[in-house]
């Protein structure tokens, strides 16, 4: 039970100027994370508040005038007068940087917000932040602005107008925080409602039973303007949704509880997919680069359930062990930790590195789920999930060679198919780029416009497989995928390494039209499937060809949207001709030099997983085999003809 928390309790480190100075130390980027990183710090003191079990209920609101308003129903922030500072809890609170004692680990035993940088980091880089406490039958408040000074031109980040007020009874209960992000802190202040809305929900799976209520007033239709989740099956309820769209073959298997100062969640269920689908989660921020959480909840795993195959004969004493990937094909699982001092690794900080967390989550789980696969009423489940696993070992052993050649075990095998590729001279990955170019006439252009000497040319005879609902067998007979997995050297599945991957940008060239679309698609999901490091880790990009090309007498402009060419037609008046580009192949090597290859001047847009359960999901609904869910999807949200579906970032100058 969580002691009286009082001012006291608070540690006061430093003022808020030095935030305002060096955002990205605080929250990341000033880009869109760093932006809604302000919505999360707020959400997840609400989070704590109902985690020790005194809300239950928090809201998010887009407020009209920008601002994004957050409430729960808690005890409401303390607002009595810190003895030394002589000023209320809610001010140290919101001025004082690594003030709330979450650096002890008294009260708040899990604390999911940016690891603990407090609220005054949201205050610091607001125009303005009002925070409203209703406790003790009273309403109190203090508003906070980040202004600038008029003789000296420095902002004084997040000053209190006034002491903490009270402005009278009230019957509420709780906390509400409303704040203006800073335009002159953040390339755009606009929150993006989807990306909010999706956290709430992925928060309300993690948070049984706690309410979060979104409402975006932006949006005129009553209907859309609000929404609400809440889940009383927890991770339960999160699996389901995640399957929606699947076909599962078995009950879900769902475990909970506290051991060695930590909280250990995991809910499993299988399917008849042949991939396998993970999301964990350290104090309910996404881990999609696992980490040691991750690898214990693996081993184990993969530990109970040969352990039970051997008790029940299906392995032989002489027979080898199944491998985790047979043990996980088809599955979906969600794992959330909480832990005391999580430590995060990784490029985008998507990886736990705490070492202790490993056998203690391994430990855990196995002993659960060895009494799980003991107990009569799941034997059958256990047994289809065996007998799964066994075919997967099947089809594994069948594709060894196959596989090798993917793993480059043998590059006497691997070379037939590498005859497409039209490598390049460069031999360091760091600088090197592979272009999948769809279609031979493009590809045949791109070998001869490209820098030979990083940049390697893989055309692709017409559409390759959807490795989506296909066992690894068929994938790896597919001869696009298999020279494709050749030519990127890393392997693919439990095999897949990063290190050994030759080339630091992986950039895929199709026509912008409906097949390219298609092709695009295809290629990322075998890429989500099979090789996710490649996208986690940022070395996937999509091409951008130019649409049009305006010429006039020699000068000519390439044009890569319609705005673009609205623009162009505008500038350079009349006795212009205009060119469509219908495809690549339609440029000669030169023009595909220019305009969509030469990094000084191309056009690349980045691949990345903002939100994993998302992703997982539209995979699933646009590529997988039910036809039902992909029409609804498609009829609710396509823009046919829309270019600006993905937004080409301009390459910085400069060699690739
Ligand atoms: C909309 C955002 O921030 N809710 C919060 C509380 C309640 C207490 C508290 C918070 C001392 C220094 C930790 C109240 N009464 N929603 C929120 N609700 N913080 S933040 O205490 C602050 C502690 O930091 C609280 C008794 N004990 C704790």
């Amino acid at each position: 039970m969580a002691s009286e928390y009082t001012a006291k309790d608070i540690m006061v480190l430093e003022g808020l100027d030095a935030v305002r100075l060096r955002p990205g130390m605080y929250i990341g980027t000033t880009g869109s994370r760093g932006l809604h990183h302000l919505v999360w710090e707020i959400v997840d003191n609400a989070i704590d508040e109902a985690s020790n079990g005194y809300a239950n209920e928090i809201t998010v609101t887009l407020k009209k005038d920008g601002s994004c308003e957050v409430t729960d129903n808690g005890r409401g922030l303390p607002v009595d007068i810190h003895p030394k500072l002589g000023v209320s809890a809610v001010e140290v609170i919101y001025t004082q940087l690594h003030a709330g004692g979450k650096f002890d680990d008294k009260n708040y035993a899990y604390s999911g917000g940016l690891h603990g940088v407090g609220a005054s980091v949201v205050n610091a880089l607001s125009r303005w932040c009002t925070v409203d406490v209703y406790r003790d039958f009273t309403h109190y408040q203090q508003r906070f602005e980040s202004v600038e000074d008029p003789k000296t031109h420095k902002i004084q980040s997040g000053k209190p107008l006034a002491p903490l007020e009270k402005l009278g009874n009230t019957r509420k209960r709780g906390t509400c925080v409303c704040f203006l992000p800073d335009d002159r802190v953040f390339d755009s202040v606009t929150f993006n409602a989807d990306t909010v809305r999706h956290r709430l929900r992925e928060l309300a799976y993690l948070n049984r039973g706690v309410k979060f209520v979104f409402t975006d007033e932006h949006i005129k239709d009553e209907a859309l303007r609000r929404v609400e989740y809440v889940y009383q099956g927890g991770l339960n309820d999160f699996v389901s949704y995640l399957n929606k769209d699947k076909t599962v073959i078995s009950e879900p298997i769902q475990y909970e509880g506290d051991t060695n100062g930590m909280r250990i969640r995991f809910c499993i269920q299988y399917t008849d997919s042949y991939t396998e689908s993970i999301f964990s989660f350290v104090n309910n921020i996404p881990t999609p680069e696992g980490g040691t959480h991750e690898a214990g909840f693996k081993a184990a795993f993969t530990k109970a359930f040969n352990d039970y195959a051997r008790k029940t004969g299906v392995l032989k004493e002489k027979d080898n062990n199944l491998s985790g990937d047979d043990f996980r094909e088809g599955i979906t699982a969600v794992l959330a930790v909480n832990v005391k001092n999580p430590q995060f690794e990784g490029q985008t900080k998507g990886r736990l590195g705490n070492t202790e967390v490993r056998p203690i989550v391994e430990k855990w789980v196995g002993d659960r789920l060895s009494v799980h696969l003991e107990d009569l009423k799941n034997q059958s489940d256990a047994k289809l999930i065996l007998d799964k696993a066994v075919k997967a070992a099947k089809v594994r052993e069948a594709t060894r060679k196959a596989r090798d050649v993917a793993r480059q075990k043998n590059e006497l095998e691997a070379a037939p198919l590498v005859g497409k590729l039209s490598a390049c001279t460069g031999r360091d990955a760091k600088l090197n780029e592979l272009f999948i170019v769809e279609g031979d006439s493009a590809g045949g252009s791109a070998k001869q416009g490209r820098d030979r000497r990083f940049q390697a040319i893989l055309p692709l005879r017409g559409k390759p497989l959807n490795s989506e609902k296909k066992r690894l067998d068929q994938v790896l007979a597919n001869e696009e995928i298999r020279s494709m997995i050749t030519a990127l050297g890393t392997g693919i599945g439990e095999d897949f390494d990063i290190s050994r991957l030759k080339y630091d940008k992986v950039i895929i060239l199709s026509d912008a039209d409906q097949d390219g679309a298609h092709i695009r698609a295809i290629l990322l999901t075998f890429f989500y499937r099979y090789m996710k490091p490649l996208i986690t880790e940022g070395h996937v990009y999509m091409g951008m060809p130019p649409l049009y090309k305006i010429q006039k007498g020699e000068k000519s402009t390439y044009c890569y949207d319609d705005k673009e060419l609205a623009k162009a037609m505008q500038s350079v008046g009349k006795g212009y001709t205009l060119q469509r580009y219908k495809g690549l192949g339609e440029m000669n090597p030169e023009q595909l030099w220019e305009t969509t290859m030469n990094p000084e001047g191309r056009k690349l847009t980045q691949v990345s997983i903002e939100d994993d359960m998302e992703a997982e999901r539209m995979v699933t609904i646009l590529m997988g085999d039910k036809v039902e869910p992909r029409k609804d999807y498609i009829f609710a949200y396509a823009d046919f003809n829309k270019r600006d579906d993905f937004k080409p970032v301009r390459q910085e100058g400069g060699k690739a």
